[in-house]
């Protein structure tokens, strides 16, 4: 079991532990045993049979590093055997549903006997939520909306959920002798923030021991079809991966058949039966004469068009582009030089300034801003204006230790209920950067939601919104506020749009941040990281920004620092 595998059973351990009743500490114990495994930089199946080593581990105990070392011998563990006879997996998918935690799961699950999501939806239309303890109108109305979400996910996994596992699989054909080329093809090379199933094209090798390698690989649970030229398996996390063998000489026409999108590819074909000729996945063709297969440059150079980067397939204008040899010169990681969007221990992040900047030094950044919540979200220690006073001295003090390396004094401040924020503005002016964020009422009515956006950004202390929407992928809508209408204020106000780089927020979205873009707003891309190890998520950040058809003129922290500070908002 790869770490991550092994995180994931501790999660969920976890999440039963705390349905059933467990003591909080036993609790917490194996929710913080996930995030170290699943941060951790050697695999634990590498150092398991070491002794000692996985209780070297800081927060690691003897019974975590039994449990790790059973899952790593076997597969399995006795604690998740035990737990999962009682509570099943749709139980403990409940608690991601927005508005139901453990708590009220485990009052679903004990008070009514719901046990899967179809009796979850009965219970919640017939209205027998609302008067259990703790619930209420409002928290059923929230569980249907919910379901309804989640169910037009349901099948599909983030973009960052299936990375690792794709490239994996990826690298094991790569090395099976003879391969020549292997891409990651379909939604997952667009970069889409998720995905259905993992499209994988290679050429070369002898089929039979190229197919071996791919369905034997550790992270396979089954098998779903084998022949010469395609294996289809289903992975232990449920994601399923398709291999298709493909001749060489056809294998650029192969590869943007199976990047997609469909859309885009039926764009393509119709471009080609214009001229006469018929494109399909083995090349571009005028009756038996082959015009162009090789390469993904080739055919779209034989269509008259530009090539165009995956993450613009989506038949939004990128081939009439393309044709003009217009497209974009799309953002590209190395182009950011800084994350403006992080939290420490001050609040609810879980390592110091001095870890996120060294952190974020390593990571190549040029300068960062640290940024707190405010006292609104008391729970993750929020800052009043006295504490922002204070924060002022400890960021002094940090950039002492950080010579040449600029700290912004940042703060992310709620946007509260009817639009105020959540800290006055003699405090919003002792900061450096002003990121304004909405963490609670989701649920207003569009007008109410719009007025109340329009009026944060107003505010002349402001100088970026943070995940602008509040959706969460998979659980959480949109805060329902007219996009067209803020971004045209925000872009007229100078107030920057974020494209939070957190694989299950990806906010603004790619269709927003288009949006946003014609109506000529500045960007940040961040990664709004509660830990050293996601900084890393920016290039997911990056990827959306891509689709969006953003450039590096369009985001501020492609800037250097001086240039930043000239560009951002001007204030009073
Ligand atoms: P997904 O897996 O739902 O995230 O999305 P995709 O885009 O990866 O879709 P998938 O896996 O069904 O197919 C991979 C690519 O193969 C797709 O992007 C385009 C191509 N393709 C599949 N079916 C068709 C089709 O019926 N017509 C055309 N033109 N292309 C197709
Ligand atoms: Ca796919
Ligand atoms: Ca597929
Ligand atoms: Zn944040």
């Amino acid at each position: 079991m790869t770490n991550a595998e092994i995180a994931r059973v501790l999660e969920r351990v976890a999440i039963r532990l705390e349905i059933d009743g467990a003591n909080v500490f036993r609790v917490r114990a194996y929710k913080e045993g996930a995030r170290i495994v699943a941060e951790h930089a050697e695999a634990m199946s590498a150092i398991a049979n070491e002794p000692g080593a996985l209780e070297a581990i800081k927060g690691i105990g003897k019974d975590l590093a039994a449990r790790i070392r059973d899952l790593v011998a076997t597969g399995r563990t006795d604690v998740d055997d035990e737990l999962r006879a009682k509570i099943p997996d749709d139980v403990v998918d409940f608690t991601q549903l927005q508005g139901l935690g453990p708590k009220r799961v485990k009052t679903l699950f004990e008070e009514l006997g719901i046990r899967d999501r179809a009796a979850l939806e009965a219970a919640a239309k017939e209205g027998r939520l609302r008067d259990l303890k703790g619930f209420g109108e409002k928290v059923e109305q929230n569980v249907l909306k919910a379901l309804a979400t989640a169910s037009q996910w349901a099948g599909r996994m983030l973009l960052a959920g299936a990375w690792p596992l794709a490239h994996a699989l990826a690298e094991r054909v790569a090395a099976v002798k003879g391969v020549e080329q292997v891409e990651l093809a379909g939604s997952f090379r667009r970069r889409k923030e998720t995905v259905g199933d993992v499209d994988v094209l290679a050429c070369g090798g002898d089929p039979e021991t190229v197919m071996e390698a791919f369905a034997t690989h550790e992270s396979v649970a089954e098998v779903l079809g084998r022949g010469d030229t395609k294996c289809s398996v289903r992975l232990k996390t449920g994601l399923q991966v398709d291999l298709r063998l493909v001749p060489r000489e056809s294998f650029g026409a192969a590869l943007m058949y199976f990047t997609g999108s469909k859309e885009h590819n039926i764009e393509l074909r119709k471009l080609a039966i214009e001229k006469g000729w018929s494109l399909n996945e083995y090349g571009l063709t005028e009756g038996d004469r082959v015009i162009a297969s090789a390469t993904e440059a080739e055919v779209y150079a034989a269509l008259g068009l530009a090539w165009i980067p995956p993450e613009l397939r989506e038949a939004r204008g990128e081939i009439a582009l393309a044709a003009k040899h217009a497209l974009p010169r799309l953002l590209e990681r190395e182009d950011l030089r800084a994350d403006l969007h992080m939290h420490t221990t001050r609040s609810d992040g879980k390592h110091s300034i001095d870890e996120m900047v060294e952190a974020a030094k390593a990571r190549g950044h040029e300068y960062v801003a640290i940024t707190e919540h405010s006292k609104a979200l008391a729970m993750a220690n929020g800052f009043d204006a006295a504490r922002v006073r204070q924060s002022a001295k400890e960021i002094a003090a940090a950039r002492e230790r950080h010579p040449g390396f600029p700290i912004l004094h940042g703060l992310e401040v709620d946007i509260l209920g009817d639009g105020e924020l959540d800290l006055d503005d003699e405090t919003l002016a002792r900061l450096d950067w002003v990121i304004v964020s909405i963490h609670s009422r989701f649920d207003q009515a569009p007008e109410v939601a719009t007025a109340r956006v329009l009026k944060a950004i107003e505010n002349p202390y402001v100088h970026a919104m943070g995940h602008p929407t509040g959706r969460l992928i998979g659980s959480r809508e949109p805060v329902p506020f007219d996009v067209e209408q803020v971004t045209a204020a925000a872009a007229r106000l100078g107030v920057a749009m974020e494209i939070n780089a957190s694989p299950d927020r990806l906010d603004l979205s790619d269709v927003h941040a288009r949006i946003a873009r014609a109506n000529g707003c500045k960007f940040v891309i961040d990664t709004d990281a509660h830990a050293t190890g996601q900084l890393d998520q920016l290039q997911f950040g990056v990827f959306q920004a891509r689709r969006a058809g953003l450039t590096r003129e369009d985001v501020l922290n492609a800037l250097p620092y001086e240039e930043f500070l000239a560009a951002i908002r001007r204030r009073p």
